[in-house]
């Protein structure tokens, strides 16, 4: 037992999960799992090696294994009606990695949505390998909406002629055209990647548009709104396929997780039920019903409001940055990150906004019904942010919500 063979760690853990329990957990890339996920995660397929695919190691002792990650290929392919699924890439990075390895040679031109308007690291951005050692150019929304201006795009994409155009990212808090981006992918010949690692869940539950049949290849997490373990797929159709699988293994990993496979195929049998449906559409609802009663309280959304799991807040005009108002909010009880907004005069460090998301307080049970209560408490903690009496009221307030739960 840990509590005997490790006592410091072991308390620890029970702190974590005291904490989790006790807060409103809003961090838009994070969400509560099953006990039959956490339950696969801490498997004894940690004690085993499994380099190679289903069929082909490279070590001995395979009988179990493989049949554990053919199950996760072929729920991942069933769930998102693909033709083919890696489920080996480690995390979100390292899947979109294998696309330049796959698809890409050092210096060639990349598109992707630059991070600060809400694309991620690997997109492109200069701080990034992808940046660096990649011709990495790079899209905004528009500042007058906050939202992607797809004929800026297109004249992008048409005067760079990138090889391969990333859509999706990691605070989009609006629908990715993926029929428009693939138009601008076609004209050009390039491959459209989405990476739809925020969104996952929303589209296997039918909340959000699919890119299958738009993206050939499609990169996510699998520990977002798709609610399983910390780990990555790549999703393809059959032309990209083995391109994917060699970049994986043996281009940039080892061996697989294969707990982590095994709780992605828990996942993604979870994710195949009715029941995700109505919780990738109640997802939305909350995060559409928070957004309204934000506005209502005089917050600044970026591109107005939201139609997934995502609200990013311009703290501009409350005169506070992000940094404070999510540590004022973190005692309060409700747990999200400060966050870059389009166009931002302050530091990535000491941005201009907060990012918040509905995915794991909609797993906790919370409806639209609640949503009001909790932008009543944000609106509160911002205005009170100097004051831990006052915080720690809310947070009271909070803690007593999640017990009635
Ligand atoms: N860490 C992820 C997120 O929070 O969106 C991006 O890599």
């Amino acid at each position: 037992m840990l509590r005997e063979a490790d006592p410091e760690i072991a308390a620890l853990i029970q702190a974590e999960e005291r904490r989790q329990a006790s807060k409103l957990r809003m961090i838009a890339s994070e969400n509560d799992v099953s006990q039959a996920v956490l339950e696969a995660t801490g498997s004894v397929l940690t004690n085993k090696y499994s380099e190679g695919y289903p069929g082909k190691r490279y070590y001995e002792g395979q009988q179990v294994v493989d049949q554990v990650e053919q199950l996760a290929i072929d729920r991942a392919k069933a769930l998102f009606g693909v033709e083919h699924a890696n489920v080996q890439p480690l995390s979100g990075a390292p899947a979109n990695l294998a696309v330049y390895l796959a698809f890409l040679q050092p210096g060639d031109t990349v598109m992707g949505m630059a991070l600060p308007m809400g694309g991620h690291l690997t997109h492109g951005w200069s701080v990034s390998a992808t940046g660096k050692w990649f011709n990495a150019v790079q899209y905004e929304v528009r500042k007058d909406t906050g939202v992607v201006d797809l004929d800026e795009v297109r004249a992008l994409a048409l005067a760079e002629r990138p090889k391969v155009i990333f859509c999706g990212g990691t605070a989009i808090p609006r629908t990715i055209d993926f029929p428009a981006f693939a138009e601008i992918a076609n004209e050009i010949g390039a491959l459209l990647v989405a990476d739809i690692a925020h969104i996952a869940g929303l589209v296997a539950g039918g909340a959000h548009p699919s890119p299958v049949g738009h993206a050939p290849v499609i990169t996510t997490t699998t520990h977002k709104t798709l609610r399983g373990p910390r780990g990555a797929m790549i999703l393809t159709d059959a032309e990209h396929a083995k391109a994917i699988d060699r970049a994986v293994f043996p281009g940039l990993q080892g061996g697989p997780h294969d707990h982590t496979t095994a709780a992605i195929a828990v996942a993604l049998h979870e994710a195949s039920q009715p029941e995700f449906r109505e919780y990738a559409h109640m997802i939305v609802r909350n995060a559409q019903t928070l957004a309204g009663a934000l506005l209502e309280r005089g917050f600044d959304l970026v591109s107005g409001g939201t139609d997934n799991h995502l609200i990013l807040v311009d703290l501009t005009s409350k005169l506070i940055g992000g940094k404070p108002a999510a540590r004022a909010l973190d005692r309060a009880g409700i747990e999200l990150n400060y966050n870059a907004v389009p166009f931002d005069t302050r530091k990535p460090f000491d941005p201009s906004g907060i990012r918040l998301g509905t995915a794991g307080v909609t797993t906790r049970g919370l409806t639209p019904e609640q949503m009001p209560l909790i932008a009543g408490w944000i609106d509160r903690a911002i205005a009170e942010h100097d004051d831990e009496q006052a915080l720690d009221r809310i947070a009271a307030e909070v803690g007593e919500l999640l017990a009635a739960l």
